[in-house]
């Protein structure tokens, strides 16, 4: 579904990301990939895991830094000349930012640094990327529901992944034409090295995966399928959107019970 289509993966840190099962998805299905990484300590990793899913380059991007997004474009085009696929599978906030009751923990700074690297950095990549993007190309996100609804603990993660959203809407919306879509999947609560960190977690996932209508958790493959899908031209009539892979939790009303 994906054959020979060039995609950059943005957001491999381990074998446990989300952007690690969908390289995989996507390379079992034929698509070239690039994969740039944040920082030194993930490079090992990354090149491993590149030259096991396809041997494509791996290139280091701080999005907290312009011309590291710069940079990366710039080294991706000199690779492929032209890109049909961008994943960004990325989201920081200081870890007191999301531990207790918002109006006790939010700050300016922390506001700061979780909108620039948990939204902004999709609209910094896709500005410098959308000239070399190819017509039928598509950028994907990966976001979660304490966009919509006021999830304990999720704080300003989820008031920054409401800007991703929206973001999602207006690039969608300008890039159609030029035959780009943009779409972000809502993934249900996966055990990543970034959601272990988190206290209460693993309870969380439980309560989750009884409260569901598929009645268990979803997979990173399962987030991995729906990112190829999005990324090929099976969804050439998909743009603008948050597509959920949470099992159906999404369309559930509170229980009472
Ligand atoms: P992860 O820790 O594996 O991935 C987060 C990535 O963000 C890491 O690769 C990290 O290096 C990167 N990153 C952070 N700051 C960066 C910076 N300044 N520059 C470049 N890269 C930076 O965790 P994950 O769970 O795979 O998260 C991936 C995405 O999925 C995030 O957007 C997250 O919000 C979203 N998501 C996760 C879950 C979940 O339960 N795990 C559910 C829904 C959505
Ligand atoms: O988006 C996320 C996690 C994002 C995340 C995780 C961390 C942990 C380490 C962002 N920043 C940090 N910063 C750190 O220092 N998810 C959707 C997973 C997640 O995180 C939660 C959740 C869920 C689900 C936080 C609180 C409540 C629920």
């Amino acid at each position: 579904m994906v054959e020979g289509k060039k995609i950059l993966v943005v957001g491999l840190a381990n074998k446990y990301s989300i952007a690690a099962a969908i390289a995989e998805t996507l390379h079992k299905n034929g698509a070239t990939l690039g994969f740039s990484y944040q920082n030194e300590r993930f490079e090992k990793f990354i090149n491993e895991f590149a030259s096991q899913n396809g041997n494509g380059f791996t290139k280091i991007c701080d999005l907290s830094n312009d011309s590291d997004i710069k940079e990366l474009i710039t080294s991706t085009v000199k690779e492929w000349g032209e890109i049909d696929g961008i994943v960004h599978s990325v989201g920081f906030a200081p870890a007191e930012q999301i531990s207790g009751n918002i109006e006790d923990c939010i700050t300016r700074e922390g506001f700061q640094i979780t909108h620039d690297i948990s939204s902004y950095s999709f609209s910094g990549l896709l500005k410098e990327a959308h000239p070399y993007m190819t017509e039928n190309s598509s950028a994907i996100t990966l976001t979660y529901i304490g966009s919509q609804e006021a999830t304990p603990n999720y704080n300003v993660m989820g008031m920054a992944k409401a800007s991703l959203e929206a973001s999602v809407r207006y690039f969608a919306s300008t890039l159609g034409a030029k035959g780009i879509r943009v779409n972000s999947i809502s993934a249900g609560p996966i055990k990543t090295l970034a959601a272990s960190g988190i206290k209460g977690f693993k309870t969380m996932l439980s309560k989750h995966g009884e409260n569901t209508p598929i009645a268990r958790n979803i997979t990173a493959t399962e987030v991995g399928n729906a990112a190829a899908f999005l990324l090929s031209d099976l969804s050439s009539g998909i743009t603008g959107q948050t597509i959920y892979v949470d099992g159906g939790y999404n369309i559930q009303a509170t229980s009472f019970d």
